[in-house]
């Protein structure tokens, strides 16, 4: 595995690129073009500089987190060729410039889901959280200011302004189409793109619903292990893999979460490393990495991915806000740092252990 952290970059990122490259073992990034939109074409020589600019520091691109989708494609409406075929030509890119790994949602309007940004922990740290009760309340519409209003001033991603101003509208636009629907346009859209994977060896690894259920009514898929069997059966082909994100399958306590990793052995392309704390049934908030401080065993976590031989990426997921730091909710540097030097040691005990050491 190789130890990454999430990069916004320099425009939009609180931390710089030496910072991350100062953290012990963290010898990549996973980011993302931010000037573009769902849908757009990315020009290899957007890349290129991006990729100069990452390397110019010492590290490198590990990964892509996210080349958006746009709505048309998850909607299935006609015009969804025309965004399928900018998002072949990006891949062709990407691969043209040796990048091989890209993360992508298939959450219909909303990314991403939480009610507070910065619910106050006991030692002071605050962090995102989540009550149900709270969003059985809200006009999905207000979900946005409430949101915006709490990012510190920056844009959270899969909230930007823009799409949210449409919010109305894409929830219109989504009407009919169901869970069926949804895989139906999911397995049109991984059918399109295979072959530029399989050219450029390009591991396309979908994130997961979060929370892992249903909000706002809306059809929500990547939830569980038969779902995610459901959709490599349905592409079967290993470029066709996944995003395992410790948080988002665990905000349902159902998910056993080693379980799923060790079934899902050879389709798991990246991983985020992340613990929560579950209150009670509908309520939870994210914690520290260390086991102790949530409700994942965070060491049978690692192991899993040991033993299934993770070669891939590897990034600690939202951190709290911990010593006065200002950033992106869930995007500090303190925590997440922390949380990848925690995951580094529990992968070097694993590692020695196994080794009989
Ligand atoms: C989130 C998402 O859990 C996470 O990593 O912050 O924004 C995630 O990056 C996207 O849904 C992936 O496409
Ligand atoms: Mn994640």
């Amino acid at each position: 595995m190789e130890m990454t952290l999430r990069w916004y970059g320099s425009k939009s990122d609180s931390v710089t690129l030496q910072q991350i490259r100062q953290i012990p073992g963290v010898t990549g990034v996973i980011t993302t073009l931010y000037e573009t939109s769902p849908g757009d074409l990315w020009e290899r020589e957007q890349i290129h500089a991006l990729k100069e600019e990452v390397e110019a520091s010492g590290l490198h691109i590990s990964g892509i987190e996210s080349v958006n989708i746009h709505d048309s494609i998850k909607i299935g409406s006609p015009d969804r060729d025309r965004y399928i075929e900018n998002y072949i030509r990006t891949l062709k890119h990407l691969g043209e410039e040796d990048i091989h790994l890209v993360c992508y949602n298939f959450m219909p309007v909303f990314d991403w889901t939480r009610t507070e940004l910065a619910r106050v922990r006991s030692d002071g740290s605050t962090v995102l959280a989540y009550s149900q009760k709270t969003v059985d309340r809200i006009d999905p519409a207000k979900m946005f200011e409430s949101i915006s209003s709490g990012s510190n001033g920056f844009v959270l991603p899969g909230w930007e302004p823009e799409r949210m101003a449409r919010v109305k509208e894409l929830f219109e636009m989504y009407t009919g189409v169901d869970e069926e629907r949804l895989f139906a346009n999911l397995k049109y859209f991984l059918e399109a793109i295979m072959p530029v994977c399989d050219q450029y060896n390009i591991h396309m690894a979908i994130h997961p619903d979060d929370p892992a259920w249903s909000v706002f009514g809306l059809p929500r898929i990547i939830i569980n292990l038969p779902n995610l069997q459901r959709m490599m059966k349905m592409v079967d082909n290993p470029h066709n893999g996944v995003t395992f994100c410790s948080g988002s399958y665990g905000t349902n306590p159902d998910n056993d979460l080693p379980g799923m990793i060790r079934a899902l052995e050879g389709r798991i392309h990246f991983a985020h490393v992340r613990n929560l704390q579950h209150n009670f049934p509908g309520d939870f908030e994210e914690a520290a990495h260390l086991s102790s401080d949530g409700s994942f065993d965070m060491y049978a976590i690692m192991k899993a991915l040991y033993d299934i031989r993770f070669t891939g990426p590897i990034r600690p997921d939202h951190g709290r806000m911990i010593w006065g730091e200002n950033a992106m909710p869930g995007y500090g540097l303190y925590d997440r740092a922390l949380g990848a030097a925690y995951l580094n040691g529990l992968w070097e005990a694993i590692e020695k252990g196994a080794a009989g050491k």
